[in-house]
């Protein structure tokens, strides 16, 4: 990591476990802002509560509200209107922001404001010991689930485009690059952008669902992946369980 980058970083260790996708993300997000230049000064990232939101807070060197548990979006909502000159990220977990977090998300994408919404989505509740998401793939085990998820998973891009959203993408951790230039493009959008990392969780999700090792883990998400224009000319049961990724603008 350059001097440039280690800058941005408040910690010295992080608390996540080893191989958790929120590293990749935390470095992604943090690339993303020291390329775009931003003044740290006039930079806010707001969070909810789980192991997404430990992403901002501690580790990144800047102001940073952690708030309450699904109640990111409002937090930031609230700060926007008052400094609306802040740029204002919000990075938090799949649980948090698209769960108890729902409504605020559908509500600021139908609003418009003015907000980059950085969702780590690693298909369960991380912090809490493993339960069901709104996230969680048909058929994934879970401490909630130990036979198996039964309900769809939210396609997070799909519902806030039709709420309202400028801007959204999906990438894995496992593609950085693109991952960091849809963050970029979000912060540059003006009004609503949301970004989703697919993001592997080895130890919550890896270790239900019996991945044998961080390899196959991370093997099997980039696989998952399936570029959204081709799946445009593919039928609903060949994309099903598949991650659409690309941009939704
Ligand atoms: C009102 C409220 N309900 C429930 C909780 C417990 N809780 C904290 S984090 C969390 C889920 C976190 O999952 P996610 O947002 O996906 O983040 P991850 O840890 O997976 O990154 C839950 C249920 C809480 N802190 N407050
Ligand atoms: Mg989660």
């Amino acid at each position: 990591m350059t001097r440039a980058l280690e800058s941005w970083l408040r910690v010295e260790q992080t608390a996540f476990c080893p191989g958790c996708g929120h590293g990749i993300l935390l470095g992604a997000v943090v690339r993303a802002c020291d390329e775009l230049g931003l003044d740290r000064r006039r930079l806010l990232f707001v969070s909810g509560i789980g192991c997404a939101a430990w992403i901002p807070s501690p580790h990144i060197a800047a102001d940073s509200l952690h708030t309450l548990h699904g109640r990111a979006v409002a937090y930031a909502t609230g700060a926007k209107l008052v400094q609306p000159e802040m740029t204002t990220l919000v990075v938090s977990g799949d649980g948090d922001l698209s769960s108890i977090g729902g409504n605020h998300l559908i509500h600021a994408a139908r609003r418009d404001i003015d907000l980059t919404v950085i969702c780590g989505n690693n298909q369960i509740y991380g912090m809490t010991g493993g339960q069901t998401a709104s996230t969680t793939p048909v058929g994934a085990l879970s401490a909630t689930d130990p036979r198996g998820n039964r309900y769809r998973p939210f396609d997070l891009c799909a519902v806030v485009m039709a709420a309202g959203a400028r801007y959204a993408a999906r990438w894995p951790v496992t593609r950085p690059r693109p991952l960091t230039d849809s963050i970029k493009r979000g912060i540059r959008t003006p009004g609503f952008a949301f970004i989703e990392a697919i993001s592997p969780c080895p130890t919550q999700f890896g270790r239900r669902n019996r991945y044998e090792d961080l390899t196959r883990l991370y093997d099997a998400v980039d696989e998952r992946c399936l570029p959204r224009e081709e799946a445009l000319r593919m039928s609903p049961e060949q994309i099903e369980g598949r991650y659409l990724v690309g941009e939704y603008d």
